[in-house]
């Protein structure tokens, strides 16, 4: 992996055809970092080009760097649990593992660390994994948790010792390892975008004064995430990138709400209750009659629904019933959550066909 690979994208450089990955006009002198055009685009420009990695040579790429590696640090997103740890169970291959848990600036209060890593770990022993090594708490935009992981690393491992990175798309993986890099002083770090599949291939960092090796890797797409069904542009509007909505709703008997006209719930109670809705800043939440949650969703008016005119006809619906007790959430992968604080109760959900959705305690605000 050194030579001829880019810096930012991990992905081979060649100067034969500017609409493949890797592309860079001339190979010149190569003083500091090289990288390709697509990465010096996105840094520079804001923009992704056309081309996206294909999912059969990641999840090769991925298989390839968990067997390089001593141990694994997954890096799921804390707004996003649902949508970027459980698609990991297939791949942690017995290895040992520490569990990161990304983007906490987003809450709009200060959550306690201490509660969240304690949800965590009831949340991988709930899917049936093995313990982590250790669960820390990061915010890969102002890098806040970097330090203790650094500590993390050195204690977890042996001098020499590899470590790949893993994480679906766009949870945050370079961004940890820009902040770690940045610890140290050094002057290069990985392409950090907000378009999902910004690392195309694999990338070897030098990392705790040369102690150790850490891998960066190009996110899975798990699929079953809302944002995954969009181009680029939609999901990126869909990625929680600030503070995220946080909403109480009272729902009177009969009525119901939508979460940016991509998933409805109709509450089936019938004495008044409240619901918590969290999601991205930039996705409309409207509460109407049960009666009418499906028409709107179907019709996907501009002010419900913000997708680019391409990926709106792409929905198909599923409906099911899903029951919810006190304190917990409704968890949409790649969408957000409705909390219940209310009696238990039945609400008629629909959403997206094939995304994956859960029942869980409620990851915050539990009175
Ligand atoms: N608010 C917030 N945004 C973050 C955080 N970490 C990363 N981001 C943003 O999330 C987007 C994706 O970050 P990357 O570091 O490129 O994510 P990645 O996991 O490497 O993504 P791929 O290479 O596409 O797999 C960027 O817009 C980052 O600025 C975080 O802790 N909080
Ligand atoms: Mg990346
Ligand atoms: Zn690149
Ligand atoms: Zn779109």
């Amino acid at each position: 992996m050194s030579g001829d690979y880019c810096r930012g994208c991990g992905v081979a450089i060649q100067t034969e055809n500017p609409g493949k990955p890797g592309y860079v006009p001339e190979i010149q002198d190569r003083k500091g970092q090289l990288v390709c055009q697509r990465c010096y685009r996105i840094t520079h420009y804001g923009t992704v080009g056309t081309f996206h990695p294909e999912p059969q040579k990641i999840k090769q790429s991925i298989i390839k760097a968990i067997s390089l590696s001593d141990l694994l640090i997954i890096v799921a997103d804390f707004a996003d649990l649902a949508g970027s740890l459980p698609v990991w169970s297939g791949f942690l291959a017995a290895k040992p593992y520490i569990l990161i848990i990304n983007k906490i600036d987003l809450l709009t209060f200060k959550a306690k660390q201490a509660e969240i890593i304690d949800y965590g770990r009831a949340y991988l022993k709930n899917a049936g994994w093995a313990a982590p090594s250790d669960i820390i708490v990061t915010s890969g935009l102002k890098g806040s948790g970097v330090d203790i992981l650094s500590r993390s690393l050195s204690k977890s491992t042996k001098p020499g010792a590899k470590i790949a990175i893993l994480g679906v798309t766009n949870v945050g993986k370079s961004s940890i390892i820009k902040h770690l890099l940045k610890l140290e002083g050094s002057p290069n770090s990985p392409t950090v975008s907000k378009f999902p599949g910004t690392t195309m291939g694999l990338s070897n960092w030098s990392i705790i004064k040369g102690r150790n090796t850490l891998i960066d890797t190009p996110g899975l797409p798990p699929e079953d995430r809302v944002a995954d069904m969009f181009c680029p542009e939609c999901a990126s509007l869909l990625v929680a990138s600030s503070k995220l909505q946080q909403k109480l709703w009272g729902l009177k008997p009969g009525k119901g709400l939508i979460m940016g006209g991509l998933c409805g719930i109709g509450y089936q109670g019938d004495e008044e209750t409240v619901i918590i809705a969290f999601t991205s800043s930039e996705l409309m939440l409207h509460r109407t009659d049960n009666a009418k949650i499906s028409a709107l969703l179907d019709e996907a008016p501009a002010w419900l629904n913000k997708l680019c005119s391409k990926c709106r006809p792409k929905v198909e619906w599923q409906e099911t019933t899903v029951h919810l007790e006190n304190n917990q959430d409704f968890a949409i992968a790649g969408l957000g959550w409705f909390s219940l604080r209310g009696a238990g109760a039945d609400f008629q959900v629909r959403l997206p066909k094939g995304i994956r959705s859960e029942v869980r305690p409620a990851l915050i605000g539990k009175k």
